[in-house]
């Protein structure tokens, strides 16, 4: 049906996807409740987000509550070949290998797209983006859609800010119970899972550059420190500049925490953050990578230009010499070094990031016919029900304000 780079790794991708469904209790819960009530029926999901083990369980769950489903990877690295062919085997129309190139990467968007989508899910908004250009003979039929990270939310508002955006949106990643947890907590063991993973470099000790303050930085940082490192953090943005302060970290211009740093990881979503002239000023050894969705962080192209030559040193890990010597490894590529060298975020945290994805996609087949198309934020009961379910999963109980309680906040006349 779709296109996978070998289907004689899907018993091993199946155990993969087992694996991570023993670990989601939330959304294996939403999945019973919504697949008995169809809550999905005869609608078709056009869906193009990392085909990890944790993303096979919420295609299957999507399938499983009636809809037809059609699949790409939203990154040319991150896509795991064992999971793309269980999800084959179990009849998923899945497009996506990992490697493929930009060429293969739309071309894998564009066919599912062809199923015709009442609703897309998008992690960076490549689909919308084509669904909205090449291929707009599709969009009459879209009902809505949901995005999963924070530069695709923000290419998503941009285009409605244009007035280009034709149908209703939810902004996936705004949800608390997304990016105060997939985002920090995710990111902050998964980076450092690749970093580790393509050097076995010892943070101890070590002086690490996180660029970026955002969740994303703060949990990188925060797991860092927590290995032993020295973190300098890099900021355009006062008040986040202000935050790592208070916490504690260095925080630094770039042009500074390049000559310091011997690990450094971007997490801001924008381009040239590491360029030619950061290359050039770092210590012999420097080990770059990159966090955000877009392999724009970190100037490679620079890197091949300025350095005397260039070899892979390890999987995932390119070593330039530079003209003063200096040797300089570059990560992934500079794509984002979680998924592309490691398996991206444990499933207990995909887990919550996958429920609101579930439950935003049963909104939009309920309501998407009658919401404005533009940007939509998720609702605090949907991150109620999802942190609910999730202390539920852990076996914790939590207290609950009593009625006194409850009327004692509601009165404005109780004073000193
Ligand atoms: N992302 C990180 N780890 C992932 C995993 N194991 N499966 C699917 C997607 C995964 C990226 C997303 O967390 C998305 O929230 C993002 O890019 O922000």
């Amino acid at each position: 049906m779709g296109k996978i780079k070998d289907a004689s790794l899907a018993a091993d991708g199946r155990k993969k996807i087992e694996w991570a469904e023993s670990r989601m209790p939330v959304l294996m819960k939403l999945k019973e409740t919504h697949s008995k009530k169809k809550t999905l029926q005869g609608l078709r999901v056009s869906g193009c987000l990392h085909v990890t083990k944790e993303t096979a369980v919420l295609v299957e769950t999507i399938r499983a509550c009636g809809a037809e489903v059609a699949w790409s990877g939203c990154n040319p690295l991150s896509t795991q070949d064992d999971v793309a062919a269980a999800l084959d085997a179990s009849g998923i129309d899945i497009y996506a290998w990992r490697g493929l190139s930009p060429k293969d990467y739309y071309w894998c968007i564009e066919q599912t797209l062809r199923i015709g989508p009442n609703l897309t899910l998008d992690d960076g908004a490549d689909l919308i983006f084509t669904i909205h250009g090449k291929l707009q003979q599709y969009l009459p039929g879209v009902i809505g859609g949901t995005e999963e990270t924070t530069i695709g939310v923000h290419r998503i508002r941009a285009m409605a800010a244009e007035g280009k955006l034709k149908y209703p949106v939810i902004a996936v990643n705004d949800a608390e119970t997304k990016s105060d947890f997939d985002n920090v907590y995710g990111t902050g063991q998964s980076a450092i899972d690749g970093i580790i993973r393509a050097t076995n470099v010892l943070f101890a000790g070590k002086n690490v550059v996180v660029a970026g303050y955002g969740h994303v930085g703060r949990g990188i940082t925060l797991r860092s420190r927590g290995l032993g490192a020295n973190v300098i953090v890099t900021e355009v943005n006062p008040v986040n500049a202000l935050r790592a302060r208070m916490e504690g970290y260095t925080v630094l211009p770039m042009d500074e925490a390049a000559k310091l740093g011997d690990i450094f990881v971007t997490a801001t979503s924008v381009k040239d953050i590491i360029t030619a002239k950061h290359l050039e000023s770092m210590k012999d050894g420097a080990i770059v990578s990159n966090a955000g969705h877009f392999n724009v962080e970190v100037d490679v192209k620079a890197a091949e230009r300025i350095a005397k030559k260039h070899r892979q040193i390890r999987d995932n890990n390119e070593e330039y010499v530079l003209k003063n010597g200096n040797r300089i490894f570059i990560l992934a590529e500079g794509k984002l070094v979680n998924l592309a060298a490691a398996e991206g975020h444990p499933s207990e945290v995909m887990d919550m990031s996958f429920a609101n994805q579930l439950l935003s996609l049963a909104r939009l087949s309920k309501e998407g016919r009658s919401m404005k198309p533009g940007v939509h934020e998720t609702s605090k009961e949907q991150d109620a029900e999802v942190a609910r379910l999730k202390l539920d999963s852990m076996g914790i109980a939590i207290d609950k304000l009593s009625e006194e309680q409850t009327r004692y906040i509601a009165d404005w006349k109780q004073g000193t």
